[in-house]
């Protein structure tokens, strides 16, 4: 990013202009002061394929990942946060999505006035890529305390434990200046169904989010929904759910949803309904596009690389209403593929940004008066054989 400094007559400083050109591809390389009041900047295109997008992107450390799977260990090292966070500046990424413990390492042994000054060193760092965070998500699924779910859980001291995570990522959500926290509900449910009552469960998550509302008046809360994995079945697997929970909570203007494109193909759905649903509420305040191969386990695969025209129309849904106007990000929450060595460990991403703004061209040259024709006419093949050749047609 540069700064311009505008200057009135006395060569006082009147204003800042920032501008993001190295987004746009473009590298700096002087500003000429042409002495008659104006500037002439000069600029080098460095990334020739780049693509202008309307959004702004985010995305979360643990989309760069080792390659462990459920049947086999690591492919790829580690790669430290600091090194994924410039990564991510390069790339053109704006935020970043973070679990509680990818903020604040080894929280649990950390009192609450540490956790927040090592939130703040975090904001540091953040700073100086220039990027902003989206939110925090308490990770409710790895620690002994969440063998049987968070919020839902049948032990006492357990939801007690969710619930200090949760303020705790409220704390450090408010640390590093954003105002949301979002709730995978990993382990919200069961995998032995007479072991809960769906009806106590759906009680007791609702009254959890009540008191995180309480607990700070000022956060919101995005449901990301999911239907099964790593439980059998979820208390809240759809946007529906998610907008009745905010619904029936304390403050439904704060209790919003994020839709994850694979999420809603685990549960049957097209991922572009769940998120016009979510927008005709005015709660669809975070996406997660990917894409998915059937309904299988969770692949969080390259955003369009299997369902290239409900991609579309993921990103058609977004651009057609307004997504992005409140500072919401397009999120992603890809990972690259097991097989892929070191020096790979970011195409995914790449290839995600890539094919999201290609997208984003197709959607702007949608031609909206031969779908209203179509429309008027009743002639959907047509609409749909014309949906076809733009996007296979170069
Ligand atoms: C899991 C998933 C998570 C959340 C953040 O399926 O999508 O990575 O997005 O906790
Ligand atoms: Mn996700």
């Amino acid at each position: 990013m540069a700064k311009i400094l505008v200057c009135d007559d006395d060569k006082e400083i009147v204003e800042a202009i920032e501008i993001y050109l190295s987004q746009e591809g473009h590298q700096i390389l002087k500003l000429l002061d042409n002495e008659d009041g104006t500037y002439t900047l000069f600029v080098k295109k460095i990334k020739e394929d780049f693509i202008m997008s309307k959004f702004k992107y985010s995305v979360g450390p643990w989309n760069v990942h080792e390659g462990a799977d459920a049947y086999g260990p690591a492919t790829r090292e580690t790669i430290d946060l600091e090194e994924k966070i410039k990564t991510f500046a390069e790339m053109g990424f704006d935020a970043i999505q973070f679990h509680d413990d990818d903020a604040v390492p080894n929280m649990n042994e950390l009192s609450e006035g540490e956790v927040v000054s090592e939130a703040k060193a975090l904001k540091a760092m953040l700073d100086k890529y220039n990027l902003k965070a989206e939110f925090v998500a308490p990770r409710l699924w790895m620690d002994p305390h969440t063998v049987d779910g968070g919020f839902t859980s049948n032990s006492d001291e357990d939801r007690e434990f969710a619930l200090w995570r949760a303020y705790r990522s409220i704390d450090i959500a408010n640390a590093l200046g954003c105002d949301k926290i979002v709730l995978w509900l990993a382990r919200e449910g069961t995998i032995c169904f007479e072991s809960k009552s769906p009806v106590e469960s759906t009680k007791k998550l609702i009254d959890a989010i009540n008191k995180m509302l309480a607990y700070d008046k000022n956060i919101k809360i995005m449901i990301e929904t999911k239907p099964n994995e790593p439980i059998d079945r979820s208390v809240c697997p759809t946007l529906g759910h998610a907008m009745a929970i905010s619904a029936t909570s304390d403050d439904p203007s704060r209790v919003g949803g994020l839709l994850e494109s694979a999420h809603a193909m685990l549960a049957g759905l097209d991922p572009a309904n769940e998120i016009g649903f979510a927008l005709a509420m005015g709660k669809l305040w975070g996406v997660h596009l990917n894409d998915q191969n059937g309904m299988k386990f969770d692949q969080d695969k390259s955003f369009g690389v299997e369902n290239l025209r409900t991609a579309f129309n993921q990103m058609k849904v977004l651009m057609e209403n307004g997504f992005g106007n409140n500072g919401e990000y397009i999120g992603l929450d890809v990972k690259v593929m097991r097989t892929e060595k070191q020096s790979g460990s970011y195409k995914h991403l790449e290839n995600s940004l890539k094919i999201a703004k290609m997208l984003e061209e197709k959607v702007n040259k949608f031609d909206y008066d031969f779908q209203k024709k179509c429309v008027a006419e009743r002639d959907y093949e047509a609409l749909e054989m014309y949906v076809m050749e733009l996007l296979m047609k170069g």
